[in-house]
């Protein structure tokens, strides 16, 4: 569905930034993309790769998810990313996060007629 595939962009796609020693990282674009609304999303994970190298994830062999979904799909490379992770004093609505920068192969679930990435599962 159209609106899962902008919910992914919005929540894990961040092809323009690649930063690697900005603390505010996390705050900032927790904020910007709409994950500190009603809660503090607890852990989010963003990209830094273009849209065509993610969304060719979906191509490789199927994995079983997290939640027992067979619709998983491990990235062949190590890809940029930011994890971000809330931090133990962070209390809404004042979202509060701890920023990693990691190169790792990432897990995720894809779906549709055009198959694309809908769910982030992990990283390894
Ligand atoms: P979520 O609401 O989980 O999924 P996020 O990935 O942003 O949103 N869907 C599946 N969901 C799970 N497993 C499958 N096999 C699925 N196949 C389809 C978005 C949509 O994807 C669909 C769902 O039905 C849903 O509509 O784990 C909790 C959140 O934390 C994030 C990822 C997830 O949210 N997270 C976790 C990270 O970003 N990084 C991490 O390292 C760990």
């Amino acid at each position: 569905r159209f609106w899962r595939l902008h919910k992914f962009q919005r929540q894990h796609m961040d092809p323009e930034h690649l930063t690697t020693n900005n603390t505010q990282y996390c705050n900032l674009m927790m904020k910007a993309r709409n994950m500190t609304k009603g809660i503090c999303k607890p852990v989010n994970t963003f990209i830094h790769e273009p849209k065509e190298i993610v969304d060719a994830v979906c191509q490789e062999a199927n994995i079983t998810c997290k939640n027992g979904q067979p619709n998983c799909h491990q990235s062949s490379l190590p890809l940029n990313l930011t994890h971000c992770r809330q931090t133990g004093a962070s209390k809404y609505p004042n979202c509060q996060y701890r920023a990693s920068y990691l190169t790792k192969q990432i897990i995720v679930a894809c779906e549709g007629k055009v198959y694309v990435p809908v769910h982030f599962d992990a990283y390894v």
